[in-house]
């Protein structure tokens, strides 16, 4: 079974090169993963767009990932040049480390303007992420209020923003970008299960067919804890489906499978969390 997506919206072209606009302006870069797919969600054209410019990475909704990966993954990304904070933007968990981090790293700019005398000049920093990985909900958090629109599906954001969090710091708010081609299928199944892509636009029966395969193999437990089902080695997806159904009565008249109900409730319940915490990316092995 092999999951396929190319999604390149003329607004998210727009927008990088909005981004790379606003680039120029900034001081820091925040760049925001989602926590349960931390490669999958790091968007390549980014390297080549920061240059040297400092970037702090924030792996976001760790409350939905498996915390021991999470760990795993804060180890394996950390590097000389970048720090990674965990942060759980729902409840504001992490979000102050983020942003001394963020100041940390602005140092040597800010150091570099005191010493030629420039007074009062904010530190600016600017938010980058796939589209629905909490960017906005982040703004909203450190402002404690709702001053920019927030809500569960991708493209939310369109235009970009700038937001006083407190004396002498400026953030950035930017749409959810993509890039145009996912080179592995992995990448793009990745994308579209944990809501950075519009149902719209991809198989949702393949992709939660990708899904039951892979929870089968990784987190069968968690699948029998949701449905209250048991599950066995031999099982296909199909099987698992159909298990599904009849526990949830996903049955059309006469007691036939409906699938399109099973795939939606599945697709649902991974999303909202409800199915439990998950990680879909390995983390890199630490040297
Ligand atoms: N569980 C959980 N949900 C979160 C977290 N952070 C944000 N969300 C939710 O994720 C959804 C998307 O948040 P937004 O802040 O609108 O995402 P965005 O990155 O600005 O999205 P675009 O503007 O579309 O690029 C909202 O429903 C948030 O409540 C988190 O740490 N945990
Ligand atoms: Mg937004």
């Amino acid at each position: 079974m092999e999951f396929k997506i190319q999604w390149f919206p003329g607004h998210m072209t727009k927008a990088k090169r909005m981004m790379e606009t606003q680039l120029k302006l900034v001081d820091v870069v925040i760049e925001m993963l989602d926590a349960r797919i931390p490669r999958s969600s790091s968007n390549p054209m980014l390297i080549d767009m920061l240059g040297n410019k400092p970037k702090v990475v924030a792996l976001n909704k760790t409350d939905m990932a498996d915390a021991e990966k999470t760990e795993l993954w804060i180890k394996g990304l950390k590097n000389k040049s970048f720090s990674v904070v965990q942060v759980n933007c729902a409840t504001g968990k992490g979000v102050k480390q983020l942003i001394a981090a963020a100041q940390m790293a602005a140092r040597p700019i800010s150091e570099k303007w005191a010493k030629k005398g420039v007074k009062n000049r904010s530190i600016r920093v600017m938010i980058v992420g796939v589209p629905n990985v909490g960017k906005s909900t982040l703004i909203n958090r450190l402002v404690g209020r709702t001053k920019v629109v927030t809500e569960n599906r991708p493209g939310v954001t369109r235009g970009q923003q700038w937001i006083t969090i407190a004396k002498g710091l400026e953030l950035l708010d930017t749409p959810g970008v993509l890039w145009p081609k996912f080179e592995d299928p992995q990448v793009g199944f990745d994308l579209a299960v944990t809501g950075a892509i519009k149902e719209e636009v991809f198989d949702r029966g393949i992709a939660v067919d990708v899904l039951l395969e892979k929870l089968q193999k990784e987190y069968p437990a968690q699948i029998c804890e949701t449905y209250g089902i048991e599950l066995s080695e031999a099982d296909t997806v199909r099987d698992i489906e159909t298990k599904i159904a009849k526990a949830r009565g996903c049955l059309k008249a006469g007691g036939l499978l409906d699938l399109d109900k099973v795939i939606q409730l599945v697709l649902r319940d991974f999303k909202t969390g409800r199915m439990g915490s998950f990680t879909l990316n390995e983390p890199p092995r630490s040297l």
